[in-house]
């Protein structure tokens, strides 16, 4: 008995191994692309690639018989396997190329996500004009200074010559802590501290935040940021006054910014006046901003009251000087155009990422 691979050629034999050959490889190709084309990850892709196309795979299998057919038929079947080879490899590798970024994203990977913005800092915008309006006096002369936000009804009302009796000082628009601790309804009592740890001449603006039982609206705040500032010295008087927050006005809102002075009252300051700016926004011709006015208010000012240097132990015969108070937020609301004061209070990011 011959060995197969010694067997003469016989053509019946032969054309049987060459068809059942064929239609093994056939199979083969049909069965594998199904199994890679449904294959659930790359590992199941690996394990097939092995099983039908590596070195002891399905395929090899088949190519070794590949002996027992005659030298005419060897190339038929040859060329066969090779075209199943090729045909598995190329289903192989589009099934790879498909699973890939379901394998980066197992490996918490979405290469397709947009990237993730540098998340930059910035000031507030309060901050940002307190720190503003602070420079500009600093370049006039001023101190920056701070003082406590809780305070005695002594500092915040007693000695500005404001009555326990007057509207401000009221229960029902102060909080206070007790009958004599209140938070402060404004910065002043800091000026009335630095008054009486220094003699004139005194210069120094004060921001900070003060508080008044005042409704939570478009234009007002209970808790709110507050700029004040204090100038004393012998031979100060109404002009310096005006022409110091006038060139105040100008460095802050421009150069052709005009003030005006307006009759005004405060218990601490004699003569008072309400200082406006004229409106930047229709340039005083008269716009919704400025209510059809032509002008914005922007602070309360005046010449300090004498009561309130000898409150603090300044000889008032001696000394005058003039006082101012500013809304942070008020004139932050000016200068960004805002609608509503409440967005400058409430933290919103999508509000305050617009100011980097
Ligand atoms: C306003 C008005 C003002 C003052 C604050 C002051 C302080 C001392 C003495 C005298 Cl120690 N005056 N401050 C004067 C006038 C007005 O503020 O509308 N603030 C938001």
């Amino acid at each position: 008995m011959l060995e197969p691979h010694e067997r003469a050629p016989d053509e019946t034999m032969a054309s049987t191994n060459t068809d059942e050959l064929i239609a093994q490889l056939r199979e083969l190709q049909r069965e594998g692309e199904a199994a890679v084309q449904t294959a659930p990850d790359a590992a199941t892709l690996e394990a097939l690639r092995t099983l039908y196309v590596g070195r002891k795979g399905r395929l090899t299998t088949v190519l070794r018989r590949l002996g027992e057919l005659s030298h005419e038929e060897r190339p038929v079947v040859g060329a066969e396997a090779n075209r199943v080879k090729e045909a598995l490899a190329a289903a192989l590798d589009l099934r790879e190329t498909a699973l890939a970024p379901a394998a980066t994203a197992d490996a918490g990977l979405d290469l397709s996500l947009p990237g993730r913005g540098r998340w930059t800092g910035g000031l507030h915008p309060v901050t940002r004009v307190i720190d503003e309006v602070c420079d500009i006096f600093r370049d006039l002369g001023f101190a920056r200074v701070a003082g406590p936000e809780v305070e005695t009804v002594e500092y915040n009302f007693t000695k500005l010559n404001t009555p326990l009796d007057h509207p401000a000082a009221d229960m029902h628009d102060t909080f206070y802590l007790s009958d004599a601790v209140v938070l402060r309804t404004h910065t002043s009592p800091a000026q009335a501290r630095v008054m009486e740890a220094f003699q004139p001449p005194v210069r120094v603006v004060v921001p900070g935040m003060a508080y008044r039982r005042d409704p939570y609206d478009a234009s007002h705040a209970p808790a709110f940021a507050q700029i004040e500032g204090l100038a004393v010295d012998e031979g100060i008087t109404f002009r310096d006054f005006k022409a110091t927050l006038s060139e105040f006005v100008r460095r802050f809102f421009g150069p052709d910014a005009k003030t005006r002075f307006r009759p005004s009252f405060f218990p601490f300051t004699e003569p008072s006046a309400e200082v406006d700016v004229s409106c930047r926004l229709c340039a005083g011709r008269g716009c919704s901003a400025c209510k059809y006015t032509g002008w914005m208010e922007i602070m309360g000012a005046g010449m300090v009251h004498p009561r309130v240097f000898a409150a603090v132990g300044y000889d008032a015969e001696r000394y005058t000087g003039y006082a101012f108070g500013m809304g942070a937020a008020r004139i932050a609301m000016q200068r960004y155009g805002l609608p509503d004061i409440r967005l400058l209070y409430e933290g919103d990011m999508r509000f305050l990422g617009q100011f980097t």
